[in-house]
């Protein structure tokens, strides 16, 4: 392990010590790095380490809004702006009650590798705000994102820093966020924000993309092993959009996505989440607001485990795509004694450090990091940004290949950058240099200005 890692590490447990989920995503990338710091001093020497793990900025703002019974509630806003050193700031917002500054720099800094992943021009960004979304009226969403963007308009732009949507915030909020910042700018810069509905210039493809690109990750993971995607068992955990779209492609490609998850506990479906009314359902689930994964357990008469996670079924690839943290080491350890060969990661970090490294240490299991395997969503929130920059709109073929072609890309480019490093077919740590290097490369092109 490399000196200067470790200082860098150690230096930041101090000086970060409230902030666990951050702790937990710079240590996972940084102890990938050593090899690569080792190789090449230069970095050292402009405390690239230090610099990237600090922030660009940080901006925190009071969000007020008067719900429908008349009473003013008051609510915390995010924007980490962390690195624009290859594009604008690029990152989802998420609303969520957990949501707090350690969470959202851990986006952040994820984000700016997985953005850089991608290849295409974007830096990394997270926001958000410890909003609750459940239970709230359609109005209640409205007034709250017009008080959100009122404060946020004044530190974004097409060139500037491109907000998307996370956990909570989907068409919807990315609607009212829109027209809420259209009012206050006096003019359609839509390329300010993606995820945007295909009337006022949204992608095709934006809302399966992060799913589609996951499953076009697995089948390169297959494809390296001699097998493919039909006729598999899939676990998924969550059962927001990001599951849908993975549980549609899962179905197109011949496979089966046996379960979801919330947090009320988990539905097992031995036929599959593939028939359409299936999987219109899971939509009609999430925009119900109830956030019980129950509903489709009643509908369709399967199983439903309740307070439990998937991981004690035995199948043939685990996905996890609902949040931070899903699987610790205990659960690790069931889908271990399942003898499961193939670990996707697809939230962001839904693994701890521990069970990380406990499910890498495993001979026979292959694990796929999320900062590649999700990082279809924004790959396409960017070619969103260069339709609306031309002002073109492309058929769901032409987002769907490029699509296509940047995930294959991240997988080997995951890969030769592994290799380069003496580290072998590991896709964890090849994902960390390959995100690193391009960003780290830029920084030192550009002299001590961040
Ligand atoms: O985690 C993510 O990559 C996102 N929430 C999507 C970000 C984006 O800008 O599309």
């Amino acid at each position: 392990m490399s000196k200067y890692v470790d200082r860098v590490i150690a230096d930041l447990k101090k000086k970060n010590a409230n902030e666990p989920e951050f702790l937990q995503t710079v240590e996972e990338v940084y102890s990938s790095l050593a090899p690569v710091v080792d190789a090449h001093p230069e970095y050292e020497k402009a405390a690239l380490l230090e610099r990237m793990a600090e922030p660009e900025r940080v901006i925190q703002f009071r969000v007020t809004w008067v719900d429908d019974a008349g009473k003013v509630q008051v609510n915390r806003g995010f924007r980490v702006q962390y690195n624009s050193a290859i594009g604008p700031y690029k990152g989802g917002l998420r609303f969520a009650p957990s949501v707090n500054l350690s969470i959202v720099k851990f986006l952040g800094f994820e984000q700016t590798f997985k953005d850089s992943l991608t290849t295409l021009p974007m830096g990394g960004a997270k926001g958000g705000s410890d909003f609750d979304p459940r239970g709230k009226s359609d109005g209640e969403v409205m007034r709250f994102c017009q008080s959100f963007m009122t404060e946020l308009y004044r530190h974004i732009g097409p060139d500037v820093d491109v907000p998307a949507g996370d956990l909570g915030v989907g068409g919807r909020e990315i609607g009212y966020l829109y027209g809420q910042y259209r009012r206050i700018r006096g003019a359609f810069e839509n390329g300010t924000i993606t995820g945007k509905g295909l009337s006022y210039g949204g992608s095709l493809v934006r809302p399966e993309a992060t799913g589609f690109g996951a499953v076009y990750y697995l089948q390169e993971v297959l494809r390296h092993e001699g097998e493919e995607v039909k006729g598999k068992n899939i676990a998924l955990a969550g059962f927001g959009n990001v599951a849908w779209g993975a549980a549609t492609k899962i179905a197109q490609l011949g496979g089966k996505a046996v379960t979801l998850s919330g947090p009320d506990g988990y539905i097992y479906d031995p036929d599959g989440v593939t028939t359409k009314e299936k999987l219109d359902f899971m939509l009609q689930m999430r925009a119900s607001g109830h956030d019980k994964v129950q509903d489709y357990a009643d509908k369709f008469h399967c199983e439903f485990v309740p307070g439990k996670k998937p991981w004690e079924r035995k199948v043939d690839i685990v996905m996890p795509c609902a949040t931070q943290n899903d699987v610790n080491l205990e659960e690790a350890k069931k889908i271990v004694n399942n003898h499961i060969k193939y670990y996707i990661e697809v939230a962001n970090m839904p693994t701890t450090n521990e069970a990380l490294v406990y499910l890498m240490g495993q001979k026979d299991m292959i694990v796929a990091p999320s900062k590649a395997v999700n990082a279809g969503g924004v790959a396409v929130s960017g070619l969103e940004m260069s339709q609306n920059a031309e002002h073109i709109c492309w058929t769901a073929e032409e987002v769907g290949e490029r699509l296509h072609n940047i995930m294959k890309n991240i997988y080997d480019s995951s890969v030769a950058a592994a290799e380069e490093y003496g580290l072998g077919y590991n896709l964890v740590a090849g994902a960390n240099i390959a995100g690193f290097k391009k960003v780290a490369d830029a920084m030192l092109a550009q002299g001590i200005c961040y």
